[in-house]
């Protein structure tokens, strides 16, 4: 078969149309289209991916492992060829069939391999690693459903799972030679000296491969995800004695391990099957690397030079005891010097200080899934305690491994996610620890690839920039600086104004078709899309929606700037109460979207089933970022940053990493409202804060009301009783004391709204000053203060 990176792109098609989908194109699908075409890109990707293999090898350079439970990655045939600079040539030859660009693009399912943040900031750093050239492999696990689908019934969020491997997944390369046997369970014996873990249970890691294509496709690192797979998947006996299912059950509790995602976002579950979950992808990544660094490598004392693991969160830390395990156990290091080569490669990404998300594991559960960690554990603890006599800080304590305090005392170097959440780590969660050791925290503040987030997802303002200052922001984002010397051209602001108002246009369009809404495009498009949670304060958004829309009633011919409010997120399944947020959100739309008196002048619409497509939709078209969270509770957040660098306006709180937007766009280009993180503490110490706040403001008692008295729900009055009765007399996340600065803030988006000019200038100095934002600033900084890696790009 000749080679198949033609130069004529639409051979190449034609070619995987015809050889790899066996369809001509009289007979083929919009899906047989978009394998053909993936396939084709894929082709000029595997070039790249394997001379950066083979120059990795050669190079021997220092290797980044990202280990994470989540990559949320979307879709990737767009960011192919986006990231090949081929989206003309693909246009073109697709055409040339009567095919569509966007429609064969839509076909693609989503990998939602992740639930929020953490999940899309691991996709975002793969990216950059690549485009920088860092020679680096992301380790996780290959969910057969990803994050569930969301739909509404009444109102209602319905789960349903996510099938994405439902059909062929063109991206990755299946790896039957790697397979790797995990053990559980079990015991631990002592025989001659040496201490011995027998599991009883034993899985295999299958490895499937997905390439990573950087900017240009200079480079490309591999995305490896484990599958569990059954050391003998079907017993013949059991099936000739008839027991057909008992045959197939080592099959299936295998592939139970990396069947789904758990949906939890901020709420560890501590259940059996999550903690075997993050031992299995652990302990084959460990073991993947070791046999990779052996292969090349004779001295283990080398690893820290050679290899720098991050461990995204804690939910891979028993990675840490794993490397130690076989270095001590299996390698025959002692345990000091084996704990000293564990702490040389590992770091540890903390994500948030939720405490109900900071894992904590049952010792007797840790106890009797890994008998031997749990061993090696307690020694980390002894030797921890004796290196540091003055304090007793263990991670074990109290019945539970503490996995937050195990990976700081493992690791290397620990860091948060934005400048006010690393200082809020030093001064709460990890006070004790950062005392014990004050140079171990840092800090590196999250960032977005501005491949998928400004020049794949926003391709008109993507074009009016390069056409401004030339294209080489998109891998150096700062240089969006220089569109300062543009924005005072009316023309050009005009320009830039277009672009936001044709997204808007395409997204009435989307909405419209897809849901039968029809939004008004000369609105104020406000968005709030993020997963449902009450520090996130989706509650308090509508709130503040339903008293602007009983403030309409009362003068509807006022001159009200039209807003259309636009949610979306998921609520994981056990949170009853963002659940019933969404219900009410979804309640207030019925209401106000059919009262005539006010629809010209507000809509609000949640849109269903929020995932990484839907957001590459909506946020070119956004005009407000809704980034409201109790100040000191969102890390960092990385939305914010995506609307900021498409020219959208941040109405916000003085938390995570809105505090440094704010700095690089210029407080007088963002609307900030609310408690600062460390009045909120003392604001709860007031026993009826909320009940003072509600008295001091009409407006808000007003909205509660609308709450309770069946305005939304007719046929239900107190469905939301509950809601108005924690706001009035807990608001644990102080909805209502925050209340009157919100509104204050939003009627100044009102009044700045209405002057276009002004508004116009705003938007467009977000995106000049947002450059700072990018990922590839950040894994710059993880490469200089964290790995010691290089690029081997020249
Ligand atoms: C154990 C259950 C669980 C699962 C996921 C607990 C916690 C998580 C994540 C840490 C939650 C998460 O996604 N955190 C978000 O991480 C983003 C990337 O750093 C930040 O921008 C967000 O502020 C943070 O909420």
């Amino acid at each position: 078969m000749a080679s198949t990176s033609s130069p004529n792109f639409r051979d190449a098609l034609l070619r995987h149309l015809t050889y790899t989908m066996g369809k001509d194109p009289e007979h083929a699908q919009f899906f047989d289209w978009r394998m053909a075409l993936s396939h084709a890109i894929r082709d000029r990707i595997v070039d790249t991916w394997v001379s950066s293999t083979r120059k990795t090898y050669q190079q021997d350079g220092k290797r980044v492992y990202y280990l994470s439970m989540e990559f949320l990655i979307g879709r990737l045939l767009e960011d192919g060829i986006v990231n090949l600079e081929l989206v003309d040539e693909v246009k073109e030859a697709l055409t040339s069939f009567g095919m569509d660009y966007r429609t064969i693009l839509d076909d693609e399912p989503d990998a939602a391999l992740g639930n929020g943040g953490l999940g899309r900031l691991a996709a975002c750093f793969l990216d950059s690693l690549s485009t920088i050239g860092c020679p680096a492999m992301g380790y996780g696990i290959r969910y057969e459903n990803g994050l569930f689908k969301q739909s509404f019934v009444d109102g209602r969020q319905v789960e349903s799972p996510e099938t994405w491997l439902q059909e062929p997944h063109p991206w990755e390369f299946e790896r039957p030679e790697v397979l790797l046997r995990i053990g559980f369970g079990g015991e631990v014996n002592y025989e001659n000296g040496k201490t011995l873990w027998r599991p009883s249970e034993m899985i295999e890691a299958e490895a499937f491969d997905t390439p990573i294509c950087g900017w240009q496709g200079k480079w490309a690192n591999t995305l490896r995800l484990w599958a569990g797979r059954a050391v003998d998947p079907f017993d013949l006996g059991l099936f000739n004695s008839g027991d057909f299912a008992a045959a197939a059950e080592h099959e299936a509790l295998a592939r139970t391990i990396s069947r789904v995602l758990y949906p939890e976002d901020s709420n560890e579950a501590g259940k059996e099957l999550r903690l075997k979950q993050e031992y299995f992808f652990s302990a084959a990544s460990i073991r993947d690397i070791l046999r990779r660094f052996e292969s090349a490598h004779d001295d283990l004392r080398e690893l820290p030079n050679k290899i720098a693991i991050q461990l995204n969160d804690t939910h891979p830390a028993i990675a840490g005891p794993e490397l130690l395990r076989i270095l001590h156990d299996e390698r025959g290091f002692s345990f000091e010097e084996a704990l000293e080569i564990t702490h040389g490669c590992l770091n540890y990404t903390n994500h948030t200080l939720l405490p109900e998300a900071l894992e904590r594991w049952d010792e007797r559960l840790m106890g009797r899934l890994l008998p031997r960690h749990l061993q090696i554990i307690d020694r980390i603890d002894d030797a921890h305690a004796k290196a540091n006599p003055s304090r007793t800080l263990s991670a074990r304590s109290d019945g539970q491994v503490k996995m937050g305090e195990l990976s700081f005392i493992v690791a290397n170097k620990v860091n948060g996610v934005s400048a006010l959440h690393t200082d809020l780590m030093k001064q709460t969660v990890f006070k004790e620890l950062h005392e014990l050791h004050p140079d171990r925290i840092v800090n590196q503040t999250n960032g977005v690839t501005p491949r998928r987030w400004v020049h794949s997802c926003n391709p008109a303002l993507s074009s009016l920039i390069t056409e401004s200052i030339g294209d080489e922001w998109v891998a150096d984002l700062e240089q969006l600086r220089k569109l300062e010397g543009v924005i005072d051209d009316k023309g050009w602001l005009d320009r830039f104004m277009q672009v936001k108002q044709n997204n808007k246009q395409a997204l009435v369009d989307y909405v419209a078709k897809s849901h039968g809404v029809v939004l008004n495009p000369n609105a104020m498009f406000d968005v709030q899309i993020k997963r449902m949670h009450e520090y996130k304060r989706q509650h308090l958004n509508i709130l503040e929606t339903i008293a602007h829309w009983q403030e309409i009633k009362d003068n509807p011919h006022a001159d009200w700037v039209p807003r259309v409010k636009i949610f979306a997120g998921k609520a994981a399944q056990g949170y009853y109460f963002a659940k019933d947020i969404i219900r009410l959100i979804n309640d207030v739309s019925k209401v106000v979207n059919a009262d005539v008196e006010t629809r010209d002048a507000l809509q609000v619409i949640f849109l269903p089933n929020y995932n990484v497509s839907l957001a590459e939709r909506l946020i070119p078209a956004s005009d407000l970022s809704e980034q409201i969270s109790t100040a000191g509770k969102e890390a960092s957040g990385t939305g914010n940053m995506k609307f900021a660098l498409n020219g959208a306006l941040t109405v916000g709180t003085l938390d995570g990493a809105n505090v440094e937007i704010r700095e690089q766009v210029g407080e007088e280009n963002f609307f900030l409202f609310g408690l600062l993180a460390d009045e909120v503490m003392q604001r709860r110490m007031i026993h009826d804060h909320a009940q003072q706040a509600i008295d001091a403001d009409p407006r808000l008692g007003r909205a509660l009301a609308a709450l309770r008295d069946g305005t939304f729900t007719p046929e239900e009055p107190g469905r939301y009783n509950h809601i108005a009765d924690n706001l009035t007399w807990s608001d644990y996340f102080l909805v209502c004391s925050d209340f009157s600065d919100y509104w204050r803030a939003q009627r100044e988006v009102d009044k700045a709204y209405k002057i276009k000019p002004k508004w116009s200038k705003m938007a467009a100095l977000n995106t000049a000053r947002s450059g700072w934002f990018s990922s590839d600033r950040t894994i710059r900084g993880y490469m200089c203060d964290i790995w010691g890696a290089e690029s081997l790009l020249a």
